[in-house]
C-alpha cells in the first residue's frame, strides 16, 4: 500500500491506496450482453464492450496491490418486493423487469442475466452489492462496508456512465468520498452522454470528482 499521485482532471489527485476502493458498477450480462435489460430498452449493447479490457487491467492491478474491490449489480428480489411500480411499468420495453428473457428473468437477483460478466467476475471475498436503484448507496450496505474499511476515495468504473455510474458518484460525493472516474472503464449506450457525463463530473473544479483514464491509474499505482 502506498501514497500515489494520479494524473487527472481538473487536477492531479493524491490518494493512499489503502484508503481507496475500486467500485465496479453493474458490469452485468443484463447490460452488456444481448437479450438482457439494456437491449430490452432498445439499446445496442455492443457500445459498452470497450470498457471491459480497461476494467480487467485495473481490477488486476488493484488486486495485486491489495486494494479493496467492490462490485455492484442492479436487480430485484424474485418476489419483486423491492421493485417500485414506477420503475417496472416505465416505458415500453420489449421484455419488462421480472419477465422471462433468454438469460432468465430480466434484472432479477439469482438469474444468469443479472450476474456479472465472466471477464470481470468477482473473486471470493470481494463484496458484491445488490442494489435496487441506480445509485449504489440507496438501500444497500455500501456505506457500512466503506466505513469498516476506512475508505476515503473511490475509483468508480462501470456502466452506464450517465446512469448508475453518475448516480453513484453523486451519492458518494455528497457522503464525503473523493471519486475518481477512469473514463475508458465506463460506457454508455449513448456516446454523447458518456462524454458529457464525464465532463459534468470534472467541471467547476471537480464538482462531483476527478476524471482520468485507466493507464494513469495503473502508472501511478505500479511505479
Ligand atoms: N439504462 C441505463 O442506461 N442504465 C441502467 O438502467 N442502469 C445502469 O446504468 N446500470
Amino acid at each position: 500500500m502506498s501514497t500515489v499521485e494520479i494524473n487527472a482532471e481538473p487536477e492531479a489527485i493524491t490518494i493512499e491506496t489503502a484508503k481507496t476502493a475500486v467500485v465496479m458498477i453493474d458490469m452485468q450480462r443484463d447490460f452488456l450482453e444481448p437479450g438482457g435489460f439494456g437491449e430490452s430498452l432498445g439499446n445496442d449493447v455492443a457500445l459498452l464492450s470497450a470498457a471491459i479490457e480497461p476494467c480487467k487491467a485495473l481490477l488486476s492491478t488493484a488486486r495485486q496491490n491489495g486494494m479493496l474491490v467492490i462490485h455492484t449489480r442492479e436487480g430485484h428480489l424474485p418476489d419483486m418486493s423491492d421493485a417500485h411500480k414506477a420503475k417496472v411499468e416505465r416505458g415500453d420495453p420489449s421484455v419488462r423487469i421480472g419477465q422471462m428473457g433468454p438469460m432468465g428473468r430480466i434484472l432479477i437477483r439469482g438469474e444468469p442475466g443479472q450476474d456479472i460478466i465472466p471477464d470481470l467476475y468477482p473473486l471470493a471475498g470481494e463484496p458484491v452489492i445488490d442494489k435496487p436503484g441506480k445509485g449504489a448507496f440507496y438501500a444497500t450496505d455500501l456505506q457500512a462496508i466503506l466505513q469498516e474499511n476506512a475508505i476515503e476515495n473511490l475509483i468508480v468504473c462501470g456502466v452506464t456512465t450517465e446512469g448508475c455510474v453518475h448516480t453513484t458518484v453523486r451519492e458518494a460525493n455528497d457522503r464525503g468520498y473523493r471519486c475518481i472516474v477512469p473514463g475508458d472503464c465506463c460506457g454508455s449506450y449513448i456516446p454523447e452522454f458518456h462524454e458529457v457525463g464525464l465532463r459534468m463530473i470534472k467541471a467547476q473544479s471537480g464538482i462531483f470528482g476527478w476524471v482520468t483514464d485507466s493507464q494513469s491509474i495503473l502508472t501511478a499505482i505500479t511505479t
